[in-house]
């Protein structure tokens, strides 16, 4: 990496305010800055009756965290509204749940607007920005109007649109815009970059790269925490019953409503001398301001209700289906437990959830992960068994071959996983990320 003098300027949703941080992205972001220095810009966190003005100073420590607040108004129109019931939808393939709303796109531009006036005083001209995912894409475009030269960097955690989905947002001109104002446009799979060109045409001399840095986890501390026994990761089970394990926030673009389906499908086809599997499901509430993500509450709960009326007995209830939070270690714990990862979303950016859970195995004894062909996971964990979420029946067949999968088969599925888990993990993606960043040509051409 060529010598870096100027600071790295990050901006994303949220910054942490407790002194140790936790969570991969959040602990990658921090050692970066910690390295090198900077400042970390984000939101903090609940909106107020009275918001400050501009930036402040929270938290102390080896890089500076500069919070901006959002009004109660910002917090409807930007954040529920615009980025969460317009983009977030649109981007997950979901045209149909979009809510297009009067003061959605104002309130989003505003705050991006707002929060660019704020950096163009912080920033100083060695500096490199790199900015995070939905909420901010036009940042780079309100600074450029700015007259700001420095470098700029943009990651996207979720999937890119496809370009016959985008008319569906009326500023669908303006994100061509937005995307082109970035030296580099980071996007988590192949399959993104693609539909990044497909949208973006280019012309001469344009230096901009659109790249895939698919985002990974801390492997380490993940499998020590899956290694360590966990009070609280204990679950009760017949010594012939066979755990499949679900763990994501609750949300439609998860395909937890599917998943149910298909493991009703598995209960349908199952014979009696089968395994009895149980379904543990851990999706904590998301966004439940958003009216889509009570209705997919509600028709998960319906579900979950159906199935074990169905299939349940005096001893073996199917499905578990728990609403809350998990403490990481647990959650690790849980993983490690269970005989079977189901991650089957119907749109998702990465999926970290794929990769923990392989993290998380017993090299002698691994589970088997079974994986949704629209995670952009998918494309470096071929290994796993890879499902259409659409299809119960065969997502059915796929729970019956991965709980009867021999030793073998599942070791070395486990071992080739593992190994793309491990080498690109978070530490890798944040060098990876910050090198493309810091140099114009090339640097790291290639990088999936
Ligand atoms: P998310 O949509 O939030 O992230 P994901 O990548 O699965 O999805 O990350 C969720 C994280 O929350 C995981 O670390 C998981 O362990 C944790 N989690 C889930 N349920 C939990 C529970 N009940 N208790 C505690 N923790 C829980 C977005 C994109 C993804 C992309 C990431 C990172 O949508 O596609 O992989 O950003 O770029």
């Amino acid at each position: 990496m060529p010598p870096k003098d100027g600071r790295l300027v990050v901006v994303s949703n949220r910054i942490p305010t407790g002194a140790t941080p936790s969570g991969g992205l959040v602990v990658a972001l921090h050692e970066a800055l910690s390295a090198r220095g900077g400042v970390w810009i984000g939101s903090s966190g609940a909106p107020r009756e009275v918001p400050a003005s501009g930036l402040y100073e929270v938290g102390q420590g080896p890089y500076r965290r500069l919070a901006f607040d959002l009004s109660m108004e910002e917090h409807e129109t930007y954040y529920l509204g615009y980025a969460n019931s317009v983009l977030w939808p649109l981007f997950h393939r979901r045209a149909d749940l979009i809510d297009l709303q009067p003061g959605y796109a104002e309130g989003y531009l505003a705050v991006n607007a707002r929060l660019a006036d704020a950096i163009v005083a912080e920033l100083r001209p060695a500096d490199v920005l790199w900015v995070h995912d939905y909420h901010f894409l036009p940042l780079a475009a309100l600074l450029r109007a700015r007259g700001v030269k420095n470098r700029i960097g943009f990651f996207l955690h979720i999937p890119f649109p496809a370009a016959s989905d985008v008319p569906a947002l009326p500023q669908a001109d303006d994100l061509l815009d937005w995307v082109a104002a970035h030296d580099v446009f980071g996007v988590q799979t192949e399959a993104d970059v693609q539909r990044v060109d497909a949208l973006v045409t280019r012309v001469e001399g344009d230096q901009q790269r659109v790249m895939a840095f698919p985002i990974g986890i801390d492997v380490d501390v993940y499998r020590e925490a899956a290694g360590r026994p966990q009070v609280g990761a204990q679950i009760h089970r017949a010594p012939d019953q066979k755990i499949c394990l679900g763990v994501d926030r609750l949300d439609y673009s998860k395909g937890l409503v599917h998943r149910f389906e298909g493991f009703s499908a598995y209960l349908d086809q199952r014979r009696s001398t089968d395994p009895r599997a149980i379904m543990v499901q851990v999706a904590p509430p998301s966004r439940g301001d958003v009216g889509a993500y009570q209705d997919i509450r509600d028709e998960l709960e319906m579900m979950a209700g159906r199935v074990n009326g169905r299939h349940a007995n005096f001893d073996w209830t199917p499905i578990r289906y728990l609403h809350r939070m998990v403490p990481r270690d647990d959650l690790a714990g849980v993983m490690r437990l269970a005989d079977v990862g189901l991650v089957t979303p119907l749109a998702d950016g990465m999926n970290l959830v794929a990769k923990e859970y392989i993290a998380a195995q017993d090299p002698d004894d691994p589970g088997v992960l079974i994986l949704s062909h629209f995670a952009g996971a998918a494309e470096q964990m071929q290994e796993a068994v890879l499902v259409n979420p659409y299809d119960s029946i065969e997502m059915g067949e796929a729970i019956a071959q991965a709980l009867s999968m021999p030793l073998e088969e599942r070791r070395a599925r486990y071992a080739a996983l593992l190994q793309t888990v491990a080498r690109q993990d978070i530490h890798w993606w944040t060098q990876a990320c910050l090198a493309a960043l810091e140099d114009g040509a090339g640097a790291v051409a290639g990088a999936v």
